[in-house]
């Protein structure tokens, strides 16, 4: 008989793991009797959907005894409220963590197919920007690994994030269509649905006591389908569930319209429902500020509001009293702030609660997160679209602002008006505006930020009068990355080898990787680690060929930062320093230094005119320098097209170099930074976010830091920042912009790229890019030095890797446990 490989032990809630036997029969059963079609003559999408289904055989079992076992043990819950997921693929994901990917790859060979290239059948789902959207689906993979009752809330996007196209170097956005050919995760459950209200105004009635009572006539219902779409934790623990809410017509109010004759006008009405959950907005980090955007909020926190409370009332009817002990909602970020108000709504005028009952149970329900203190990207509504999309809503935030400013603040600080000012969740501008976050802060028993100085910094500079008020409020949870996506599955090679160095059991337990330090100077281990490391190297050279042409040598060093493209993330320092080393191998033939080769992958927002800039000037600063022959091969230069986290996937094994470089007390924590280092990549980076937790797990010697301090940054800013000093003291500085102002990188169009000169001098450079130039220059000359030393690298690369278990979102969640959400653990066992 031939060897089946076999499938890891059964642990949770799938009772059956399966062999490849299984997986073999099952696929075959699918193709014909799922897809209608034969072994024959099925395209590889119909192998892929077979496989897919085969698959769900498992997940859907899991799914089934976990939603079981939490109704039995009527277990508290967290509710995880955000606008983006950002989930990648689902395919080879959830076949690692019901641990079959073996099994699979065996059935499929067997069957005559490659496992590999079924897995680029799959689209990403990329419901989300960047950073905030990858956290959410990093949680969900650990807390059901860590068998919490969880269950993610959120929109189903008909288009997800853009794709990224260039035309001659520029941003060319594209929609994506991610459930073109259908999406194999997904459960539709229609017997869920939800209707929501928007518009309309509010009437004042007086019941037969005299009792004032608030009625809100809306303008438009809309109804939100429920799609499902199974969380499966590592090793098959708790399978929980992703609800994403799609938007429809309600039907209900159109029947008029559609009767008197008006089909135009009722159809209009359907598409103006449906374009609620048509597109993600890709604007990271600065809200527009728009109506439908604000729908959007509300339409998904009022479904999920209504799921939970629906849930609830099951067991417990109309006794509202044990509500704050069974339901937790975690607010990613203040996009679902619009929560808070909603449920006070539901308790005040639905529920006919009284006001103190009911503002009682939101400050035991609710708890915020920040993820970032820029002030363009502090979410603020206009009182004046408030009141026409919400208008119920606005007086309850009015009548939360009342109370808290009378019972807080003004006695705290009696009759100080200034503290009224700016405590008060309605700012009073030349227009009024709501602040989100204000409104989070005081409608949550807890707050965190995202590493430990962002934390630091909520309670400083954002909220200090709020921590004065509410001490206990604030807290830290540092973010994390799931060790089974961003390593197991990602680097197969070096999860084998760790494997067999530290024992099978990190992929949950990542401290265990603690085990490796021990062998870092051990010269086998080492030459094993760098061999993968040159292995995923080549892969990726291959990728980067296929994908621009570019031909780039494993051998060089790989430099890579990838993450959304904005200033403060700063990709034009990288730029810099780039230029500077191009124009010193001009000046001197000989220049000695490390072949190398810098890698970008990064989109921008496509209303962020200097971010597109930015990316056209590394645009045309490549196809320069890896056409110009006196380099010989020192420098190469690619801008990756249309990074998402499948790109990510493949690049991050093959970084030897992590750019990690904001300004300092500008990247709320960064977890790109985490997924590097843990796959043996040396950070160049400030002293920003999670890059200080980075640096005190690996030590000095393993990380170069470079740049302004937080309070350096300050303290430059208050006594006067001139970026034309820098320019007029540093010559290599004065060059490298005056050079990127000629026609040398963009022949016969001088000009086409002085944006980024014109915004580090006459904008005033307000990221500190030339204060900072001098020392991130001397980072990487620093860098240089230890890659000539290939043993003394491959320690410093194993270190990182031995030293970051601190990062795993297994961690996170337990911190939001024990500091936040107080939740039990419900292991789940599937029934025989
Ligand atoms: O959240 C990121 C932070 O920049 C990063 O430092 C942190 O590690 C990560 C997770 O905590 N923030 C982020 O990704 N933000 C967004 O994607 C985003 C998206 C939309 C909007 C604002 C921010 N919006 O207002 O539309």
């Amino acid at each position: 008989m031939k060897n089946q490989a076999k499938s890891q032990l059964a642990t949770g809630a799938v009772a059956h793991l399966p062999t490849s036997d299984d997986l073999k029969n099952s696929i075959v059963r699918h193709l014909h009797g799922t897809l209608g079609t034969d072994i024959n003559k099925a395209s590889r999408q119909a192998w892929w959907s077979a496989t897919c289904a085969a698959v769900n055989e498992y997940v859907f079992d899991g799914l089934r005894n976990t939603q079981r076992t939490h109704y039995e043990q009527n277990t508290r819950a967290v509710h995880y409220f955000s606008l983006e997921y950002l989930m990648g693929r689902l395919f080879s994901n959830n076949l690692h963590n019901l641990g079959a990917y073996d099994a699979a790859k065996q059935a499929l060979a067997e069957l005559g197919l490659n496992i590999a290239d079924l897995e680029d059948q799959e689209e990403d789902m990329a419901l989300g920007n960047g950073g905030l959207g990858r956290l959410a689906a990093c949680f969900i993979d650990s807390m059901a690994t860590l068998n919490y009752p969880a269950i993610g809330y959120g929109i189903h996007y008909e288009h997800g994030l853009f794709k990224q196209e260039f035309s001659d170097g520029r941003q060319i956005e594209r929609p994506d269509s991610w459930r073109e050919y259908g999406n194999p995760w997904e459960i539709c459950r229609p017997e869920s649905v939800q209707e929501i209200s928007v518009y309309g105004y509010v009437e004042t009635t007086y019941d037969l006591q005299g009792k004032m009572k608030k009625v809100w006539h809306p303008g438009r219902i809309i109804k939100g389908i429920p799609w499902d779409i199974p969380v499966v934790g590592y090793q098959g623990s708790s399978v929980n569930v992703l609800r994403l809410w799609e938007s429809r017509a309600s039907g209900f109010f159109n029947w008029d319209v559609f009767n008197s004759g008006g089909y135009i006008d009722a159809s209009r009405e359907n598409v103006e429902a449906e374009t609620i959950s048509k597109v993600l907005y890709p604007n990271d980090e600065t809200d527009a500020g728009k109506e439908l955007r604000l729908i959007q909020q509300y339409f998904f926190c009022s479904c999920s509001l209504k799921d939970i409370i629906r849930r609830y009332k099951r067991t417990y009817g109309d006794d509202w009293s044990q509500f704050g002990a069974q339901v937790a909602i975690q607010l990613n970020d203040t996009h679902p702030a619009i929560a808070i108000p909603e449920l006070m709504r539901i308790l005040v005028d639905r529920a006919e609660m009284g006001w103190d009952e009911a503002w009682n149970i939101c400050q035991h329900v609710f708890a915020y997160t920040n993820h970032t203190l820029l002030p363009e990207a502090l979410e603020k509504w206009s009182v004046r679209l408030f009141e026409k999309v919400l208008p119920r809503h606005l007086e309850i935030i009015y009548e939360i602002n009342r109370r808290f400013l009378v019972e807080q603040v003004d006695v705290l600080w009696p009759g100080d008006n200034e503290k009224k000012r700016k405590l008060s969740i309605i700012e009073e501008g030349h227009e009024h505006m709501v602040r989100m976050g204000h409104l989070s802060v005081v409608g949550s028993f807890r707050v965190n930020g995202v590493a430990q100085i962002h934390s630091d910094l909520v309670k400083s500079d954002l909220f200090p009068e709020m921590v004065a008020l509410w001490p206990d409020k604030f807290t830290n949870v540092t973010n994390g990355v799931t060790p089974r996506r961003w390593l197991k599955a990602c680097n197969p090679r070096l999860s084998k080898l760790l494997d067999e160095t530290v024992g099978v059991d990190w992929p949950r337990d990542l401290k265990q990787l603690k085990k490796l330090a021990a062998y870092a100077d051990d010269a086998q281990i080492q030459d094993a680690f760098m061999a993968i490391k040159h292995q995923n190297k080549a892969d990726l050279a291959q990728t980067v060929k296929e994908l621009t042409g570019v031909s780039i040598d494993p051998h060089a060093m790989f430099d890579i930062q990838i993450k959304r493209l904005h200033e403060y993330k700063r990709q034009h320092l990288n730029l810099l320093h780039i230029l500077a080393l191009y124009r010193r191998i001009l000046q001197n033939p000989d220049y000695d230094m490390v072949p190398r080769v810098f890698l970008f992958g990064a989109k921008a927002a496509p209303g962020y005119k200097l971010a597109k800039e930015i990316i056209y000037a590394i645009n045309k600063v490549a196809e320069k320098i890896n056409s110009d022959k006196r380099v010989k091969n020192r420098l190469k230069v690619v801008f990756m097209p249309n990074y998402r986290v499948t790109l990510a996937e493949k690049m991050i094994p093959a970084a030897d170099v992590s750019e990690q470089i904001s300004t300092a007390g500008k990247e709320a924590s960064g977890t790109g930074n985490m997924k590097l280092a843990l796959n043996g990549a040396i950070t160049v980076g400030t002293l920003d976010g999670a890059n200080i937790e980075i640096a005190e797990e690996v030590g000095a010697d393993n990380i170069s830091i470079f740049g302004l301090t937080v309070d350096e940054v300050k303290a430059l800013h208050a006594k006067g920042y001139h970026s034309w000093d820098y320019y007029y003291a540093d010559p290599e500085i004065k060059a490298i912009l005056d050079w990127l102002e000629t026609d040398y990188f963009t022949p016969g169009k001088p000009g086409e790229l002085g944006a980024i000169k014109r915004s580090l001098l006459e904008g005033g450079d307000p990221y500190l890019v030339l204060a900072d130039f001098r020392s991130y220059v001397d980072a990487h000359q620093k860098v240089d030095g230890w890659y000539r030393d290939k043993a003394g690298w491959a320690k410093k690369a194993i270190l990182n890797t031995a030293s970051v278990g601190k990062f795993t979102s297994d961690r996170s969640i337990e911190d939001y446990v024990e500091r936040v959400w107080k939740l039990e653990a419900c292991p789940v066992t599937a029934k025989p």
